[in-house]
């Protein structure tokens, strides 16, 4: 009888689903640089902590995009190369258990030169974000965060029964705060008995989207928006920073909020400005219905201040279902950005002759273009109106 008894307790038993979902294993680094080696837009370098995909990748930021499918069985696995601190991997807004959420008090952590798994059945299609949640207020402005998109089991529907759309792009918004990069502070003995750190106050004096800003975000690579007219664009959003947003879409982009932390709202509600505060997720739909070429601003404000302290524009660029290339022009998708600017012009595909005029038509500046992206330092002209003249198109431009 006692031996029966003991077979029972030692028999477990498994429940196989006849609709059998995939199974996704998804490995990471995470990793700390020992000198400044990401270069910022303006060409100064910092250091990063951060999680990579392979174990040769350099730090980026933000970290790799962890994609999965409604239902998929996923074992995502951390192995921590970084020096000495340990690491966890947050699941920020999924509904995953306690057990593997990655908050180092409430389950556990991964120390140096370990390996573990996180495992979870992916809920919910949706925009989510992960990031370390150790010391995570350093940790997560060093750099250790990421975007976690569930999609629906039909990839061009926003969740089951939900919205269509043709394309989507996921914008990640942080601040980069230099001091805190430094090696005393990132790169400090983790010895977590005694860490006691006293951090600088934040200053941040890089604002960024998808870890870039300024003309790097004129890259279709990096956050710019290219669709043709009438295609449905879902764009989705994750704040990450310390600073809130204020996300201002051109009026016939017709912006329509349908979800807020991975859930829908009960309906879609039109508005061309956004607020996204740290950690929040929205998605939204777009649509230009003509041709036109504009930009989404971002403006990032301190929350103890309530003061915007930066504005990043990302550009837009709807097409028309038919090439309307005037037969004065090389190439529609010429276009010069940010306009309105204070300090930087990128001309995308304005190649030639190129003079820049004021408004009594003085010629300022000349100079023959032969890259596909000139960027123009015009921080240095007063404000006003500009005008710039090429061979096949001219531009009037606006200084702040
Ligand atoms: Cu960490």
């Amino acid at each position: 009888m006692m031996r029966n008894i003991l077979l029972l307790t030692g028999t477990f038993f498994i429940l196989i689903s006849a609709n059998s979902q995939q199974l996704t294993n998804t490995f990471i680094f995470s990793k700390m640089d020992i000198a400044p080696q990401h270069t910022l837009w303006d060409g100064n370098q910092t250091m990063l902590m951060g999680f990579t995909p392979l174990m040769s990748s350099p730090i980026d930021i933000p970290g790799p995009t962890l994609r999965y499918t409604e239902g998929d069985s996923v074992q995502l696995q951390l192995r921590n190369m970084s020096q000495g601190a340990s690491h966890t991997i947050h699941l920020h807004g999924l509904d995953v258990n306690q057990w593997n959420d990655g908050v180092p008090h409430l389950s556990w952590e991964v120390g140096h030169n370990e390996t573990k798994s996180y495992f979870f059945k992916a809920p919910h299609p949706g925009t989510y974000l992960y990031h370390c949640h150790f010391t995570s207020s350093l940790h997560v402005q060093a750099g250790m965060y990421g975007l976690l998109i569930v999609d629906a089991q039909n990839p061009n529907e926003t969740w089951d029964g939900g919205y269509s759309f043709h394309k989507d792009f996921a914008w990640m918004t942080s601040e980069l705060d230099t001091v805190w990069h430094t090696d005393s502070i990132i790169n400090y003995p983790h010895d977590t008995t005694t860490m006691v750190r006293l951090l600088p106050d934040y200053n941040p004096q890089y604002f960024l989207v998808n870890g870039r800003s300024e003309h790097e975000l004129v890259d279709t690579n990096t956050a710019a928006i290219v669709a043709k007219a009438n295609e449905t664009i879902l764009l989705r959003i994750a704040n990450i920073g310390y600073y809130g947003n204020k996300f201002h879409f051109p009026m016939h982009l017709n912006a329509r909020i349908i979800s807020s932390d991975g859930r829908p709202l009960p309906s879609m509600v039109f508005s061309d400005t956004l607020d996204v505060l740290p950690g929040e997720r929205y998605q939204v739909l777009l649509q230009g219905t003509s041709e036109f070429i504009d930009s989404i601003s971002v403006k990032y404000f301190n929350l103890n201040t309530q003061n915007i302290e930066n504005t990043q524009m990302v550009p837009v660029t709807i097409s028309g279902f038919i090439s309307s290339v005037n037969e004065n022009e090389t190439s529609v998708n010429s276009y010069i950005f940010p306009n309105p600017t204070n300090k930087h012009l990128s001309l995308v595909n304005v190649r030639g002759e190129m003079k820049i005029s004021d408004s009594f038509g003085k010629i300022i500046f000349e100079k023959t273009i032969t890259a596909n992206q000139e960027n123009l330092d015009v921080s240095h002209l007063s404000s006003g109106i500009y005008f710039i003249k090429t061979i096949n198109k001219n531009f009037k431009f606006l200084k702040l």
